[in-house]
């Protein structure tokens, strides 16, 4: 594959960062293996879209995740168009790999793992390294980006891994987690990452469903009132997921203040 040239179309379409890694220096132990994606893999093209500063340090999180829907949106637009200018131009097979949704939503995961590891793939396609936080920063966005992946069958090298150490260890993001998420070294708790970050998703409609089905029919009137039916609303329909992005937000590795 012409790197540069598939670099170019990338950013052309409003990509931040494009890089190219070898299947077989994608490693990520818990995501399932590609080739049950692409039988033939052999390489991931990994593009990122930088979030808005102004979005990802509002405290108004709707501010914040509208901004996120607009990079996903984009990018799942960008993906679709480069994979298909992948088949097309050098006569294979490509499969694009969205931002987050869907997921696999079987017992065995539950949604918590993606079809590709985006951030595993990010560090072997040379756009960043874990940080303490447990999120890939890369060197001239930091932690304020996002991913997504194209499957190809063509072979490439992978670029250049980033050698510096980006994050310092100044333990930010490890305080600023409401949810004491990140406590442990190396390892996300994600179900209380979860539950804060994402109130009104499964787990917040199905607290409410209870109560709702084990409630008086009085009880239940008010019920239908009660805000949270609206931010499940939000959540569900409207896609407003995350209310929390502190993580991203405070860590000021590679941040020009
Ligand atoms: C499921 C999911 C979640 C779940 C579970 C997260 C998890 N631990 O994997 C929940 C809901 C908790 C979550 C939360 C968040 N997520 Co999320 N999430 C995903 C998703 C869809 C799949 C992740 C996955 O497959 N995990 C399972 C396997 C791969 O994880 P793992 O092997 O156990 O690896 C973990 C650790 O072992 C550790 N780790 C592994 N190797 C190494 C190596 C070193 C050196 C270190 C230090 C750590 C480390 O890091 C991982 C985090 O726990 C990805 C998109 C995608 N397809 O990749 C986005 C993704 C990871 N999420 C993202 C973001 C931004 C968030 C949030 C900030 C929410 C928000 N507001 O957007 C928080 C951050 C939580 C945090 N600090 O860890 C971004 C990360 C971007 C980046 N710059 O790194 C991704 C890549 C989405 C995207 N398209 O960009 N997420
Ligand atoms: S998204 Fe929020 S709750 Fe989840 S790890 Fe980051 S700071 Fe903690
Ligand atoms: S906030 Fe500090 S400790 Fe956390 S990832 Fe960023 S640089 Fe590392």
């Amino acid at each position: 594959m012409d790197k540069e040239q598939t670099r170019q179309f990338g950013y052309e379409l409003g990509a931040d960062a494009i890089g190219f890694a070898a299947v077989e220096d994608y490693q990520s132990k818990k995501s399932p293996d590609p080739r049950t994606i692409l039988p033939g893999v052999k390489s991931l093209v990994v593009l990122g879209y930088r979030e808005l500063d102004g979005a990802v340090e509002s405290e108004n999180t709707r501010v914040s995740f509208a901004s996120r829907m607009g990079a996903m949106e984009l990018s799942l637009k960008n993906n679709y168009l480069m994979t298909r200018y992948i088949e097309d131009h050098y006569q294979v097979k490509a499969a694009s790999i969205p931002a987050s949704y869907p997921l696999d939503m079987s017992l065995e995961v539950m949604g918590l793992v993606g079809d590709v590891s985006l951030r595993h793939a990010a560090v072997a396609a040379g756009l960043g390294v874990f940080g303490r936080h447990n999120l890939v920063i890369n060197p001239r966005f930091g932690t304020r980006i996002i991913f997504t992946a194209i499957l190809t069958e063509l072979p490439v090298d992978s670029d250049p891994s980033v050698q510096k150490e980006l994050c310092d260890q100044c333990n930010l993001c490890v305080e600023a987690c409401p949810a004491q998420a990140l406590d442990k070294e190396g390892e996300t708790d994600m179900l209380r990452c979860l539950k804060v970050s994402q109130p009104y998703g499964i787990g917040g409609t199905l607290r409410y469903l209870r109560q709702f089905i084990g409630a008086s029919p009085e009880e239940q009137k008010a019920l239908l009132k009660d805000p949270r039916l609206l931010h499940i609303y939000q959540a569900q329909f409207i896609g407003f997921q995350y209310v929390c992005f502190k993580c991203m937000a405070v860590c000021p590795a590679c941040i020009e203040a």
